[in-house]
């Protein structure tokens, strides 16, 4: 066990207070009195485990669609706020989380901003989200991505509720101050694309002969679930199964063979019935939602059981395993690319 902290406070004193209230007055502060909190010996998130049930936020979700329409609210989403930091619109400490609703015949007006987001949808029957000029049609399960500074907008013609998980690096945008946002100069957007077409021309292992790859974020914006399950499906057919994660695929921009976006990675994982995991951590935060079937997962010492549409959050560090009955598959999403870009991701199986 490494030690608690490197540097306990220094004995305090009527002297040694008195200069530090001196110090305030000059905004300015003794280091020695908060070293072992600005350099800990490892981790120590803010950041709690915690679970939210779909069952029980579904009903809030449709309550917030009796109450806001998703035109006067811009985005109705609920957003995943994490035990540890109340009012803090965070689901971990860099990383923003929210269910978001469209009812039958809504859709929302088309914006920009300089946060990335990502989209997993939970239920949908014809919604879309719509991304620079092309609309993809959101299926259960489809990961889709609004890459910094696209115009976007949802839209929901079917006959049922559109839900989906966002996925915002907003505490990172901030965090730098470097965040700006703008209206379209319409209320949607026109479509300039036919549905689908990035997907085949950025996503068919061929690129145009033009191309040159530009931006930080994939070219394309949607990975259909069809495709991801039946990889994961035939995968765990070939071999071998990883016995902490089970058959885990990330989601690439093909440009890059990186992450889709700049600060975040996201992951799909099939866990097979029986699976019975081994612990391992990281030091990215991650924020788990089932796509499919249920299971326990042990975080730092909770044991937390989910069902399908559930999130779960494994805050940076603490161990966690996952072990499920029947198949699974969960969908998650972390600042790993962002941590790696400045050498300070670590693991440890
Ligand atoms: C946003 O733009 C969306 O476009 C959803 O769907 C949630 C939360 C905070 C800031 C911007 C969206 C958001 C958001």
């Amino acid at each position: 066990m490494e030690a608690a902290t490197l540097y306990p406070k220094p004995e305090s004193s009527p002297e040694r207070e008195g200069f530090y209230r001196r110090l305030r007055q000059l905004s300015a502060a003794p280091v020695w009195e908060s070293l072992g909190d600005l350099i800990p010996t490892q981790p120590r998130p803010a950041c709690v485990p915690a679970l939210w049930r779909y069952a029980e936020l579904r009903p809030m979700l449709m309550e917030a669609g009796r109450l806001i329409s998703a035109r006067e609210a811009a985005r109705r989403v609920l957003i995943l706020e994490n035990p540890g930091m109340p009012g803090a619109a965070r689901i971990t400490g860099s990383l923003y989380a929210g269910l978001q609703l469209v009812l039958p015949g809504e859709d929302t007006p088309t914006h920009r901003h300089t946060a990335s987001a990502l989209r997993f949808v939970i239920e949908s029957n014809g919604g879309y989200t719509a991304v620079d000029g092309e609309r993809a049609t959101m299926r259960p399960g489809d990961f889709i991505l609004t890459p910094s500074w696209t115009f976007h907008d949802h839209g929901n013609p079917g006959s049922e509720p559109v839900v989906w998980l966002d996925g915002l690096d907003l505490p990172i945008v901030n965090m730098f101050d470097t965040g700006f946002a703008e209206h379209y100069p319409e209320e949607t957007q026109p479509v300039t694309r036919r549905e689908g077409d990035s997907l085949l021309r950025y996503g068919s292992n061929m690129f145009p002969v033009e191309y040159n790859r530009d931006g930080m974020a994939a070219p394309i914006f949607t990975y259909p679930y069809s495709r991801s399950r039946e990889t994961l499906q035939q995968l765990y057919k070939n071999g071998p199964l990883d016995p902490r994660r089970g058959v885990k695929m990330q989601y690439i921009n093909p440009v890059t063979g990186g992450s889709p976006m700049p600060a975040i990675a996201a992951f799909l994982q099939l866990l097979p019935a029986g699976f019975n995991g081994q612990p391992y951590r990281s030091t990215d935060a991650t924020i788990f939602c089932a796509a499919e079937g249920s299971g326990t997962s042990r975080i730092g010492g909770e044991t937390f059981e989910w069902r399908r549409h559930d999130i779960f959050v494994v805050p940076s560090w603490r161990h966690v395993s996952h072990s499920v009955e029947q198949d699974a598959v969960l969908f998650s999403f972390s600042d790993r690319p962002a941590q790696k870009a400045l050498g300070l991701w670590r693991e440890e199986a």
